[in-house]
Formats: structure tokens, sequence, C-alpha cells
């Protein structure tokens, strides 16, 4: 992120619109992906990955079907992003959606995080009701009683882990190809109707259904802004575009 320091980039006329966006909404959504997290230290999906994720590709083991053919293999690559997401804090950026979340509501504009990540960083810097379109990588599943609990004790003893009853246990996460929680779905949905701003941060815009939010609130009339170091799927249909670290740019929107 060396490059992106020197202020030019961060192009601060886009700042101070972003700002002025945010001080106007009625209502505003946002969409995190993977990016808000890189600068805590958890590695994107499209980042030249470590540790198993060197060797796999995500859509591959991120599946009903690796679970069932390897269930040890998975869990083993669950646990392994649990233990590196126990040592990283909250940075700049989720630390200011946290409170361009209060001061939002404090000025009565509606305003709702959906986040595609399932770290739960979001909830550790202080961001309420976060809709978490994705699962969450706490959250553990007894695959034979149903049973779920945050379990946030690392590493696991075993793999798979297993449930009191004897089950296998699997990350509360939405595998490629598993519908998403409709509730979650259903609220992001109508987050994105209702909005007059919408924000996509750290994301690339490449997994269905949640890339389609974005357009979704273009098409109901609201100003998109995206902020990211990368162009990504949502680049054509966004009003305005903060080429930058959102650990480095929010702080600076809210400044
Ligand atoms: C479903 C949990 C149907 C698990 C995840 C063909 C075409 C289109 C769609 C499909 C297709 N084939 C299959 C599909 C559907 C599929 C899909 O979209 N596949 C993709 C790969 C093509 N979707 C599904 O399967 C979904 N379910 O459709 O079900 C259905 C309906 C009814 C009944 C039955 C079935 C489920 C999708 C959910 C998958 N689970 N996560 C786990 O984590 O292990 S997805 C996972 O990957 C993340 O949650 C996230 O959503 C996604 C990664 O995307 P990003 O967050 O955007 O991260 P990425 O690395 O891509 O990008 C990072 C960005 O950050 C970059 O742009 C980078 O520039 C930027 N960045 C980097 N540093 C910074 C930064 N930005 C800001 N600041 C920085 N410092
Ligand atoms: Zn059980």
């Amino acid at each position: 992120l060396s490059d992106l320091t020197d202020r030019e980039t961060w192009n601060d006329p886009a700042v101070q619109s972003c700002a002025g966006l945010i001080d106007n909404a009625q209502s505003i959504a946002v969409l995190t992906g993977a990016g808000v997290s890189a600068e805590s230290g958890i590695p994107t999906f499209r980042d030249a990955l470590t540790g198993l994720w060197a060797r796999f590709d995500p859509t591959q083991l991120a599946t009903p079907e690796a679970f069932a053919a390897d269930p040890a293999l998975v869990t083993r690559w669950y646990d392994e992003r649990r233990v590196a997401c126990a040592r990283c804090r909250a940075n700049a950026g989720h630390l200011a959606l946290a409170e361009l979340e209060r001061r939002s509501k404090a000025a009565g504009c509606r305003f709702r995080l959906i986040t595609q990540n399932v770290d739960r960083l979001h909830q550790l810097a202080g961001s309420s009701d976060v809709v978490e379109l994705h699962g969450s990588l706490w959250d553990w599943r007894c695959t034979h009683c149903g049973e779920q609990r945050e379990e946030r004790a690392v590493p696991f003893a075993e793999y798979p882990p297993r449930c009191h009853c004897g089950g296998p246990r699997r990350p509360g996460v939405v595998w490629f190809g598993e519908p998403l929680p409709s509730e979650a779905i259903a609220a992001a949905w109508a987050a994105a109707e209702d909005c007059d701003l919408f924000l996509s941060i750290g994301t690339s815009g490449q997994v269905e259904p949640a890339a389609s939010l974005a357009r979704v609130a273009a098409q109901t009339g609201a100003r998109l802004v995206e902020i990211n170091p990368q162009p990504t799927t949502q680049s054509d249909v966004v009003d305005l575009v903060m080429r930058g670290p959102s650990g480095a740019l929010l702080p600076l929107v809210l400044a």
C-alpha cells in the first residue's frame, strides 16, 4: 500500500465530496468486503494467499461438497483462519464505520452496515446490527443435531470439531452453492432499496448475490461511492471513486 500513501492518489476532492454526500444523506447503506479487513492483517480472497490458501482455491474449499468429502481438511482450513483472526484487531476503517453509524443515527439518518466478511471485526469495532450476508467464522453448527454456538477458543483440539452429540461441527458460514440466510438477504435488499447513499468498500464485487446490491441501490436512485485501491465490477456504476485503502480514507472522510 506504500504507493497509495502520497496524498495526490487519494484525490482529496473525492474525500470532500464523499463527506458532503454523507452530510446530506437521509439513508445510508454500506457494503463491505474482505478489503476492509486487509489492514487488520486478514488476507483477502484474491490476494496472494498464505497457508492452506496458497494450495487451495477458496471456492474449492468453501463448499458443502468439500466438507462432505474431507471434513477434517475443511475444518482445519477454517481453524487456521480463526487462529489468524483471533490475533487481529479492528482497523481505523472498521472504527470509522462504527463512528459513521453513531453520527448517522444521531442525525436522524437511517444507516445499515452489510458485510460479506465472516471475521466479525465490525462488531469488535462497535458497529451494531451488522447484516452478515455470509455468516461468521466464529459460529459453529453441529451437522447432526443442528446446535449452533459461537466458539472463540483457538485452536480446535480435533478436526472436525465434535458436538456433545458426537456429530461433526461445521463453520456457520455460507458456502458457495448455499443460499444466504433469508433474513440477511431481505435486510440487505431493503437497505439497498431504501438508501440514497450506497458505499461499496473493499469488495471486488465478484460474488453473487451480494454484488447485485450496488445495482439495486443505483436503480432506486441512490448515489454510489466506491472505496477501493483497485477498480471493481461496480466501478462503472458508481458516482464517486476513492482509489485508496479504506483504513486511511474513511477516517479522512469523517474528519
Ligand atoms: C448462492 C463465506 C444460490 C465462506 C463466502 C457463476 C456466475 C455467477 C455466480 C455464480 C456462478 N457460479 C456460482 C455462482 C454463485 C456463487 C458465486 O457468486 N460464485 C462466484 C465465485 C462466481 N454464489 C454463491 O454460491 C452464493 N450462494 O448463489 O446460492 C442458491 C439459492 C437458493 C438455493 C440454493 C442455492 C453464496 C456465496 C457466498 C460464499 N461465501 N464467504 C468463507 O469465507 O470461507 S464468499 C467470500 O468471498 C467472502 O464472503 C466474499 O463475499 C467473497 C470475497 O469477495 P470480497 O469480499 O470482494 O473479497 P476479494 O478478495 O474478492 O476482494 C477484496 C477487495 O478488497 C479487492 O477489490 C481489493 O482491491 C480490495 N482491497 C484490498 N485492500 C484494501 C481493499 N479495499 C479497501 N482497503 C484496502 N486496504
Ligand atoms: Zn450435535
